[in-house]
């Protein structure tokens, strides 16, 4: 299938749903051993358009053969994958990166269509994806190991080898952007992946297997299987052959595999989710503080496992902070994606949107008072999206459920505290630890605060600035392990020391 060919089809205004009939849908299909080719059982399930709810592409309905079939293809890819020059891997990533940029446009738009975001910000999301191949380009030729003299005794030096057939495992808040993320580090180490994004967007997953192909990519380094969770995902996990696992999604998820690859002794990274606070202190700068919370809150329809969605404000401020925030969130605008002006887009599906609606009459059933938002939005020319007005919710308890739980959508809490030590005792009240973000002018207070906050990330007056060298991941059931940088080139590779007596 052509690649102009796929994008043409992603420029098709809202209403294509309504009169195509379902041979007319593009078809995506597994690409595996370098081919793209239908999962053995022909079988497809829908894939949604958010914003208008409804069918617009199919996908297939994988089965555990597929996941074999792309077990061998990568099998047989490995040796020569490992042995490829660390400059030659380089090129080819490198290339992908400048395919994904060269396409960024149709990625955006395909993003965007896909999984509900604006245009605007699935733009920035690509140029990320680009990034990560960039980054990791580099690092397979910068990569190094450790050696440990004992003097007059041995020399002890690490290789650092590939692990060999690995699985990657992606959601679907942003969907290119944490599928590369994974990929691009396992190819970079030397590994063959076989790798499965959300089966609830998964169109820019198969645009970049075609990016694979023209940027000279071997046969069977990466091998993309589409399809549901618990049969695609799970024949995955389940696999002797691969011996390791990078996933991002959710905690219960992350439980289930976990339960399955820890007694075969995989290595395991889970990146899972969220309930990250916002710490705001009378002595921030007000004005930075309000517009970033703002995206903190919002961004991405708050489907971003970083997103905080507890803001806890300090009292002497909290009222003029309150209703700052709440003026401000009210001029968000919802509705078409390709509009520059929208802000917030749609919930991903259906079954996401009942969930963030289910949470919000559960903390009007906690004693919550609504702010803003709190309903199900029907724009015009969207109506029968799934769209979710940003809500600001206060006046609940901070151990609640729905200030404990993960929501995962434009819902976030809003409450007051007096000192360091209470608000330390109520942000770190969940079962999470991914990131949280603190406002304060004074140095002292932002050294304590981050040391003492039980999170793997900690943003001190800004949020979402990332350096791909740091490492990235939560502590409690926010994950194991980390990816980023070295971090996740060592995850993916084997150390094994060697000692030679002098
Ligand atoms: O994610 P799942 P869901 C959170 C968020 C959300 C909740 C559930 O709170 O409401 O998780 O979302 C694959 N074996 N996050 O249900 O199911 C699945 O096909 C192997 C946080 O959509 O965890 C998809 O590719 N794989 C988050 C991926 O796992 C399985 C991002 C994630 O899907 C599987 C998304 C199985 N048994 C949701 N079952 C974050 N941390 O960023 C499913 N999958």
């Amino acid at each position: 299938m052509e690649i102009e060919r796929n994008f043409a089809i992603f420029a098709d205004p809202c209403v294509i749903r309504v009169n195509h009939t379902i041979n007319y849908m593009q078809k995506i299909q597994n690409y595996i051993n370098g081919q793209h080719q239908d999962s053995v059982s022909a079988a497809f399930l829908d894939n949604f358009h958010p914003a208008c709810g409804q069918v617009y592409s199919l996908i297939p309905d994988s089965e555990s053969q597929d996941v074999e079939d792309a077990y061998q293809a990568a099998k047989s890819a490995f040796p020569a994958w490992k042995n490829t020059l660390p400059e030659n891997r380089f090129k080819i990533l490198n290339k992908i990166a400048e395919l994904i940029d060269e396409s960024n446009d149709e990625l955006a738009k395909a993003e965007s269509k896909d999984q509900g975001k604006p245009v605007h910000l699935a733009k920035n999301e690509i140029i990320r994806a680009a990034q990560n191949f960039r980054f990791f380009a580099t690092a397979s030729m910068q990569f190094a190991s450790e050696s440990h003299d004992m003097p007059g005794t041995a020399i002890n030096y690490t290789l650092r080898q590939p692990i060999g057939v690995v699985g990657c495992i992606s959601p679907w808040n942003l969907p290119l952007y944490l599928f590369t993320w994974k990929i691009a580090p396992a190819l970079a180490a030397g590994n063959c992946v076989v790798a499965k994004p959300s089966e609830i967007t998964p169109m820019t997953a198969y645009m970049l297997s075609e990016i694979c192909v023209k940027a000279g990519l071997p046969p069977g380094v990466l091998n993309i299987v589409f399809g549901l969770g618990p049969k695609v995902g799970q024949a995955i996990v389940e696999h002797s052959g691969i011996k390791a696992i990078s996933f991002t999604g959710g905690t219960s998820t992350g439980k289930a595999i976990a339960s399955i690859a820890a007694p075969m002794f995989k290595k395991l990274s889970l990146e899972l989710g969220g309930k990250n606070p916002n710490i705001i202190f009378a002595d921030c700068d007000f004005e930075k503080a309000l517009k970033t919370t703002v995206n903190t809150s919002f961004m991405n329809q708050g489907e971003i496992c970083l997103c905080g969605s507890r803001i806890f404000v300090e009292r002497s401020i909290y009222e003029k902070f309150k209703n700052a925030l709440v003026e401000e969130v009210k001029k968000l605008k919802t509705g078409n994606p390709e509009s520059p002006d929208s802000k917030i887009g749609a919930i991903v599906s259906e079954m996401h949107y009942k969930k963030v609606l289910s949470y919000i009459q559960l903390a009007k059933e906690e004693g919550g008072n609504i702010l803003c938002g709190g309903e199900a939005l029907h724009p015009e020319g969207f109506e029968s999206g799934w769209y979710i007005a940003p809500t600001i919710i206060e006046n609940l308890s901070y151990d609640c459920r729905t200030n404990t739980e993960e929501i995962f959508g434009p819902v976030v809490s809003i409450m007051p505290f007096d000192s360091e030590e209470e608000v330390l005792k109520m942000a770190n009240v969940t079962e999470y630890g991914l990131a949280c973000s603190i406002w304060t002018s004074k140095l002292d207070r932002a050294h304590r605060m981050a040391a003492e906050i039980e999170s793997g990330i900690v943003w001190i007056n800004c949020w979402l600035l990332r350096d791909l060298r740091t490492p990235f991941g939560g502590m409690k059931q926010s994950g194991v392990g980390r990816e980023g940088g070295w971090e996740a080139m060592k995850f993916f590779t084997e150390p094994k020391n060697v000692c030679i007596r002098y």
